[in-house]
Formats: C-alpha cells, structure tokens, sequence
C-alpha cells in the first residue's frame, strides 16, 4: 500500500478527491463553515481511509506530495465561483503537526489560502490535540505567524490530548473541536454531559470558539444547544460530501 501511494501521489492525481463537511451554527441552522477531508480511491485497493494513508505518507516523508494534492484537488472545487456567504465562512484543511515548519507547507497552501480570500471566506488549519502538545517553539512560531495572517487555528479531536490550561493559553489558537467520543454520550449520560460542559467553560474563560463534532442525533443537537455550544457538525446534518452537493448546503441549510 505504502507504494501505492508513493506512486499515486505522484502520478495518478486523479485517484484523489476532496469531500467537504458543513459546520452549522447550531441556533440558526445556517452553515458558517467546511471542513475539507482528503480521499484517495485507488484502482485496486479501493477507498483507502485517510486514517490510513496520512500516517503512511508521513512515515515516507510524502506529506508534502499529499498535501498538493489536497490544494490542487480543493482548487478545482472551486474554480467555479461558490454562492456568496458572510466573510465569516471558513474553510478548514487539516494539517500534520510535523508539517508545520515545513517551508513547503506555505508554497502549497499559498494559493489555496489567496482563492479562499479571493472568494470572501476565512482559510482555517486544524490540529490534533496530541500533536499540538508537543509542538516545538519553532512551530509555535509557525503557527502564529499563520494567525497573524488571519488564518483561523482550530484544536481537533479536543478533550482526547494532555493540553494544560496554561498551555491552551498561550497557543495561538481561536477554536477548540471537541471530539465526538464526548458527543456520543451527550444526551444519554449525565457524565458526558458535564464533560462537554466543563468544555464549554474552559473555551469561555480562554475566549475560545466551540465546535462539537460527529453530532448524530436530534437528541445530541438539543443538548449541545441547550448547553450553549454555538457550533457542529455532524452525519445528522450533513455527512462529508463532495462539493458539487456541499455548495448545495450552502443554499439549502439544515
Ligand atoms: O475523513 P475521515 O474521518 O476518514 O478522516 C480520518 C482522519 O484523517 C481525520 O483525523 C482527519 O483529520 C484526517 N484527514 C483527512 N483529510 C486529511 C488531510 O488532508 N490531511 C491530513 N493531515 N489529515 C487528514
Ligand atoms: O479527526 P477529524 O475530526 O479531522 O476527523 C473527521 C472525521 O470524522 C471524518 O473522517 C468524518 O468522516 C468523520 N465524521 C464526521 N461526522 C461524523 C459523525 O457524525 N459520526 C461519525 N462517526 N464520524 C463522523
Ligand atoms: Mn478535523
Ligand atoms: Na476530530
């Protein structure tokens, strides 16, 4: 497989495909933001998950190779001008922490990050919790100099990572992604319940913005709302999809 994908990347570019999920601000329904999700189909194996092939390309050093993909492949999507949303819109990719001091990262995402402006919206990088933690001085760097850029910095998988308050504090980062082990449970347990509360007070008293993720149900909508988390995403609402039918949802909101 780790061949592959080495050869795949580099030269069947049709093998990879972008979905994007909504994000929805949970009062109004409306969609405030996507998440782009890479896919590769290659002719033999299948789908492979990203699960998969993300940790294969760092481990042969590709990420570099995947992530031109990701660009070329979101560039595509958006060559044809996307319904005019709220300058707020975000567009987020998700982001290796090993690659964030990588100077090729900035020459790949350059012109995605320029067509994300171009079109009014807000290009957003998320990061897995764990990784963050660990991140150098220099890749704190890094990442500021993106958010002083104005590129929105999301925590992904929260709650699943060792990230200490002092720690949260001074990361530049504005949203936290909580992961949706929590969301699971939300409305059927009094434990997760206060879990994602908790959650909620520390992203408040940090000024952080709050996402819930992997929302399911109904029932998980109403309780996250009712506990005032302002934003999610989830398969109730939209599962990721390929942007032909996410621009639809743009239009048409849940
Ligand atoms: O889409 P799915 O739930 O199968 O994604 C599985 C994991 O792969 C998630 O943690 C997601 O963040 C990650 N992933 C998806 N697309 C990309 C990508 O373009 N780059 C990186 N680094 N990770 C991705
Ligand atoms: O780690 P990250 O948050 O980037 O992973 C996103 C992954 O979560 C995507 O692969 C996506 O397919 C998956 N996902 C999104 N919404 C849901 C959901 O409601 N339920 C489940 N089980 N997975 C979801
Ligand atoms: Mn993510
Ligand atoms: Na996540």
């Amino acid at each position: 497989l780790s061949e592959a994908l080495t050869a795949s990347l580099k030269t069947s570019p049709d093998e990879f495909h972008v979905v994007y999920q909504p994000q929805y601000d949970l009062d109004s329904g409306q969609v405030v933001g996507m998440e782009a999700l890479l896919r590769w189909n290659h002719p033999e194996f299948g789908p492979v998950s990203p699960g998969d092939f993300v940790p294969l390309a760092e481990r042969r050093g590709q990420i570099h190779e995947m992530t031109q993909q990701l660009v070329r492949a979101i560039l595509a999507d958006l060559r044809d001008d996307p319904p005019d949303m709220p300058g707020s819109f975000r567009l987020a990719i998700n982001i290796s922490a090993r690659q964030i001091t990588d100077s090729r990262l900035r020459t790949a995402i350059g012109p995605l990050f320029a067509r994300i402006r171009e079109i009014g919206w807000q290009p957003e990088i998320e990061i897995t919790e764990t990784h963050i933690m660990h991140l150098s001085s220099q890749c704190l760097a890094c990442l500021r100099e993106f958010r002083d850029q104005g590129v929105v910095i999301a925590i992904d998988d929260f709650g699943t990572g060792y990230s200490s308050l002092a720690y949260l504090q001074n990361l530049p980062v504005q949203v936290l992604k909580i992961d949706r082990q929590f969301i699971s449970y939300v409305a059927s347990t009094n434990r997760d319940s206060r879990i994602v509360s908790a959650i909620l007070g520390i992203a408040e008293a940090l000024e952080l913005q709050v996402v819930a993720e992997g929302i399911e149900s109904q029932a998980q909508y109403q309780q996250l709302r009712q506990l005032g988390c302002e934003r999610g995403q989830g398969y109730l609402m939209a599962r990721p999809q390929p942007w032909s039918q996410a621009r639809q949802t743009i239009i048409d909101p849940y």
